[in-house]
């Protein structure tokens, strides 16, 4: 099947680009264009016309790139033309009216191009990262993973292990052949490197994935505080409802912003304060959920605010910032228990200080998820895939002497699987490569 689509994005613009991938490539081109296909990769003017009645379409730019040159490996063109609907629309119903091509799936370009080889798994996702990416830390996260970061490290790794795997079968292939030494001893060395490495990779406190998705943060405290005032301020759009009546915001509502760089997901919730009220009741639970699950909370209170540790456990308190809003009321009442906890003071009425606070919230978030180490992973499939590599290597690590070496083989088999699927790799092949390469039996 030969697939088309439009690739640039949807609506009025300059140009747009449509492409096209698979073996009825050229038919497209010459159907369109009534000449043979241009010098490959060469920008080409070039008229495109309906293939029925040869009515001129727009004339815009072609560039052909057979294959395995190509994106997808395949035969592709990619047509530019101008950006309007009926342009794109006209050329796309030309395309579906030539033989064996049809309109393509989500995605279906780069999986083609996973499937000829042409790109590993992460590459792939990391492609579809950059292409959603809205802050500058997420393109930057995508873009490291694209070029090969990630594959190269677990590549690696995968390397290794398959190397130790290639040991074990031997040792169970031949068995009346001694293992050296030292061989035996760096089974179990290099095992230990791996497991430790992929256990430092996993400790990376989600920092990948939360980049990905955004930085959980969750306004919180009593009512009538101004919480909902500070997420329309920091979203800068109307989107909680604000009022002097205590309790008006119940349900949690949530805003992605990007704040400076750095993406948030940023949760107003329900005021804190003891209720008799069934749906009020139940937004508090949510909110107090909302505060434990945050990556940091924001605490607004007033300056008449007595103290706020009875709402919160020491852990939601540890992740906070302390907000003293209504700083134009005046801030000579607050009490020494908040005191001691070092808050800012704004007011979003008067929009000041606001600056300040959002220094302080970048601030928080850089020293606590960005300043870590390396990062390699960004989705919970890498991590599941991960988790399950060390746990197969913690089982062939239980596995001590010669004659478990049959189970521990099994062991390692399913740790390379589980590292070979984060890339995408998954080859049996390559493991009786290794061990015919690189051990010489001399039988
Ligand atoms: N004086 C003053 N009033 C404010 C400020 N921020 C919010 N308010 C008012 O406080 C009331 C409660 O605000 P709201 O955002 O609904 O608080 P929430 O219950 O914590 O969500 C509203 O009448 C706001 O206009 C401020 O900085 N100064
Ligand atoms: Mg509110």
């Amino acid at each position: 099947m030969t697939i088309y689509a439009l690739s640039s994005g949807p609506g009025i613009a300059g140009i747009s680009v449509i492409r096209v991938s698979g073996s009825k490539t050229k038919d497209v081109i010459v159907n369109l264009t009534k000449q043979k296909a241009p010098e490959p990769r060469v920008a080409t003017l070039r008229k495109f016309n309906k293939i029925n009645n040869n009515e001129l379409i727009d004339e815009g730019i072609l560039i052909w790139f057979p294959g395995p040159y190509s994106y997808t490996g395949e035969d592709m063109a990619e047509f530019h033309v101008h950006g309007s609907k009926a342009v794109v629309d006209s050329i796309q119903d030309t395309i579906s009216k030539i033989d064996g091509c049809r309109l393509a799936d989500p995605g279906e370009f780069t999986k083609i191009a996973f499937q000829n080889g042409k790109i590993n798994l992460l590459k792939a996702e990391s492609i579809s990262d950059l292409i959603s990416s809205e802050t500058e830390i997420q393109r930057q996260q995508a873009i490291k993973i694209m070029s090969g970061k990630s594959s190269e490290k677990f590549n690696s790794l995968r390397s290794r292990l398959i190397k130790i795997l290639s040991n074990v079968e031997a040792k169970i292939d031949f068995p009346e052949d001694d293992l050296p030494d030292d061989i035996l001893e760096n089974i179990h060395t290099e095992t230990d490197y791996i497991r430790n490495e992929i256990e430092k990779i996993l400790n990376d406190r989600r920092v990948g994935e939360r980049i990905r998705e955004g930085f959980k943060i969750a306004i919180v405290g009593p009512t009538n505080a101004g919480k909902s005032s500070l997420l329309n301020y920091l979203s800068r759009r109307d989107i909680a409802i604000v009022s002097e009546i205590a309790g008006t915001t119940r349900d949690v509502i949530e805003a992605h912003l990007n704040l400076d760089g750095f993406p948030v997901i940023l949760s107003d919730t329900a005021g804190i304060r003891v209720s008799k009220n069934e749906i009020e009741k139940k937004g508090i639970k949510l909110a107090l959920k909302k505060a434990k699950n945050a990556d940091l909370n924001i605490i607004v209170l007033e300056p008449k605010s007595q103290d706020f540790r009875d709402f919160f456990n020491e852990s939601a308190i540890k992740k906070s910032i302390l907000v003293i809003n209504k700083s134009d009321l005046g801030v000579n009442e607050i009490s020494n228990e908040i005191e001691k906890y070092n808050p800012i003071f704004i007011s979003v009425k008067k929009e000041k200080n606001l600056d300040q606070l959002i220094d302080l919230i970048k601030e928080n978030l850089k020293n606590k998820f960005i300043s870590s180490e390396d990062i390699y992973i960004t989705r919970e499939r890498h991590r599941s895939n991960l988790k399950n590599c060390v746990e197969h290597l913690k089982n062939f690590q239980k596995k001590k002497s010669l004659e478990d070496f049959d189970k521990g083989a099994e062991d390692l088999r399913l740790a390379v699987r589980y590292l070979g699927m984060i890339v995408g790799k998954v080859d049996v092949e390559e493991v009786l490569g290794s061990i015919f390469n690189d051990f010489c039996i001399g039988k």
